[in-house]
């Protein structure tokens, strides 16, 4: 096995964490996100306070509120916790690129070509908990070990706050020898069931018979299962750059097929802006651009483009537009912009255009962008005339600014 350093990071209490902290009423008090008493609905994550009742994820709300009648019960927001996630990925890409992210609150860090120049993994990890607390104000437990499995075992072992190193695999073996087998990846709650009644309860169960459990789960997944109990875990981190999708994209049919193709110019403008938007929440760049147009004969045809990677959305507008530009121009029923050729990073190239000075006509886009935003929201349009009804308005309003 090669030698690798891994982190394993994990938000406390996450959904409801976030809640105490926008609220310090909340403060020490049993909070449970997921839905109100009097709703049907799951907890999502309940508050240490209100886990000491016995209310912990999935369990069903009403059986909490038997639990738990004194607790405070929120929906959980999303969009909040999404927001809150992206930082944190933030800060843990700050260490290795070699991340993967899990849920909303949860990475695998793999620290190994990163030790020579933050000095250690315990620096990295005290750095992490210390950056988490300051620009964010929670609290998570970061585990260090020498593989995935020694990691999160590390991150719960210690939970919350916690902080915890598990030095090999001699002594990642001596901790959870004692341990139910469930401790184990791969033994979830039906391998661990078949796992009991054949009289195997602990890890050391496990150690004592190896030729058994390979015979009883057969010699791929029994192995597996061995190894892991042994401390022998190959996984390789998968970064979050591999993990994502190949392409992003969206597209509007049309409730009524449209031949003006300033309208559909307007809706490349705001998909460049949306999808710029969302690369950028994904910390990844694009270098492929493509246009989708189906015609009112259901006849489709896509024009694609390899630019400089990027983010922007006036690089991806300008070439979403000149992708428009070459279609043929008859009546269209929908419109699409699809995203893809993702990197982590910028590539970049000398080129010599004037591609990094931004025009003023582009300057001007963007405002365009900017303020149908303002008044739609993040929303898109849904017909022509609405969109162009808007830019119409934002016209005016520029106008009337010059003016001023
Ligand atoms: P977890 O990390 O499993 O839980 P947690 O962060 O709330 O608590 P801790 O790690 O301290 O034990 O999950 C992260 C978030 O994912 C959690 O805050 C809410 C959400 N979640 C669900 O919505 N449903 C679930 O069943 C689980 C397990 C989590
Ligand atoms: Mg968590």
């Amino acid at each position: 096995m090669k030698n690798k350093t891994i982190i394993h990071v994990d938000m406390d209490a996450f959904y409801a964490s976030v809640e105490i902290r926008d609220n310090p009423n909340l403060k020490g008090k049993p909070v449970i996100i997921g839905a109100l008493p009097d709703q049907r609905g799951v907890v999502a994550t309940a508050s240490y306070e209100a886990r000491k009742y016995g209310v912990h994820s999935a369990m069903n709300i009403k059986e909490a509120y038997r639990l738990c009648p004194k607790g405070i019960y929120l929906h959980p927001n999303m969009k909040k916790y999404k927001a809150v996630s992206n930082h944190m990925h933030r800060i843990w890409l700050d260490y290795t690129d070699v991340a993967e992210f899990l849920a909303l609150d949860e990475a695998y860090l793999d620290v190994t070509g990163s030790l020579k120049l933050f000095g250690s993994a315990e620096k990295i990890g005290r750095e992490i908990k210390r950056r988490i607390a300051e620009e964010l104000n929670l609290t998570c437990s970061v585990g260090i070990g020498y593989s995935m499995a020694s990691a999160k075992f590390a991150s719960e072992e210690d939970k919350p706050d916690g902080f915890f190193i598990v030095r090999d695999r001699k002594h990642y073996v001596s901790l959870i020898y004692n341990r139910n087998v469930s401790v184990i990846p791969f033994v979830g709650r039906k391998t661990a069931q078949k796992l009991n009644e054949a009289g195997y309860w602990k890890v050391k169960d496990i150690l004592k018979a190896p030729e058994k459990i390979e015979k009883m789960f057969g010699s791929v997944r029994g192995r597996a299962i061995v190894e892991m109990a042994s401390g022998i875990d190959h996984r390789e981190i998968t970064p979050y750059y591999k993990r994502e999708e190949k392409s992003i994209g969206h597209e509007e049919t049309f409730q009524e097929d449209t031949s003006d193709f300033d309208i559909l110019a307007n809706y490349l403008i705001l998909f460049s802006a949306k999808l710029a938007e969302k690369i950028k929440a994904k910390h990844l760049f694009c270098q492929t651009v493509t246009v989708k147009v189906k015609y009112s004969n259901m006849k489709q045809i896509t024009r694609s483009c390899s630019i400089e990677s990027t983010a922007s959305s006036a690089a991806i507008r300008k070439t979403a537009l000149e992708l428009l530009d070459a279609v043929p121009q008859k009546p269209v029923r929908l419109i699409g912009l699809t995203l893809s050729g993702f990197s982590r990073t910028k590539i970049s190239q000398v080129t010599f255009g004037q591609d990094s000075s931004r025009s003023e006509k582009e300057e001007e886009l963007d405002d365009t962008v900017f303020a149908l935003k303002q008044r739609f929201g993040a929303e898109l349009l849904k017909t022509g005339s609405e969109l162009n009804a808007s830019l119409e308005i934002n016209r005016e309003m520029n106008r009337k600014e010059h003016h001023e």
